[in-house]
């Protein structure tokens, strides 16, 4: 991990809450998560499939586009890349759309959904389950872009062969937004 930030950005070790769309009631057990689209064959997993599929550990800073990076988070859970493996994208499948239970989407590049240091539905922050605040039972985790595209409460994964827009996307946020190259706007 490289010991500085990306540009604009300056360290927290508390981990504020960043939300827009209304927090979803509690249901325990009520968990599906969708995968559907340009794939060839749609998937829905429940709880016991989803973490049957293995976990594995990841740390990496945390970057707002509003400028905190919540440094060294840890999460555990199944690498995305096992689960749209599964779904088999279409041939010109070429972005996704997370979307989360209460309405919020992010735009995603098909070839981020893949990339190092890989792209976790996580379900666990910094060694417990992760805190309903911040996305439990299962959180997108995107950890190479900005933080507005770890969608919190996912519930589904669309994908399209052509450009997409989620929430802040439509709102003038960049459709990639990688930190590094401060991705911010446009
Ligand atoms: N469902 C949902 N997911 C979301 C958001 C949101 O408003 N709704 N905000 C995003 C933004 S801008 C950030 S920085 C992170 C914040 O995660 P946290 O609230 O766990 O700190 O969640 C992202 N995922
Ligand atoms: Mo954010």
């Amino acid at each position: 991990m490289k010991d500085e930030l990306p540009p604009g950005q300056a360290p927290t070790r508390k981990f504020p809450l960043f939300t827009v769309d209304p927090v979803p009631p509690i249901e325990p057990g009520a968990f599906r998560l969708r995968i559907l689209g340009a794939v060839e064959d749609r998937l829905e997993l429940g709880w016991e499939e989803l973490v049957a599929l293995g976990e594995e550990a990841l740390e990496h800073d945390f970057h707002c586009v509003t400028g905190w990076s919540r440094t060294a988070t840890r999460w555990q859970g199944v690498p995305l890349a096992k689960v749209l493996a599964r779904a088999r994208p279409r041939p010109g499948a070429s972005h996704a759309l997370a979307w989360s239970r209460g309405g919020y989407s992010a735009s995603l590049p098909l070839a981020d959904l893949t990339a190092p240091p890989g792209v976790l539905l996580a379900w666990s922050l910094d060694g417990a389950p992760i805190p309903h605040g911040h996305g439990g039972p299962v959180r997108l985790v995107v950890p190479h872009l900005y933080g507005w595209k770890s969608v919190k409460w996912l519930t589904k994964i669309q994908l399209f062969k052509r450009e997409v827009e989620g929430y802040w996307e439509m709102r003038g946020y960049h459709r990639r937004g990688d930190p590094w190259r401060e991705e911010r706007y446009g």
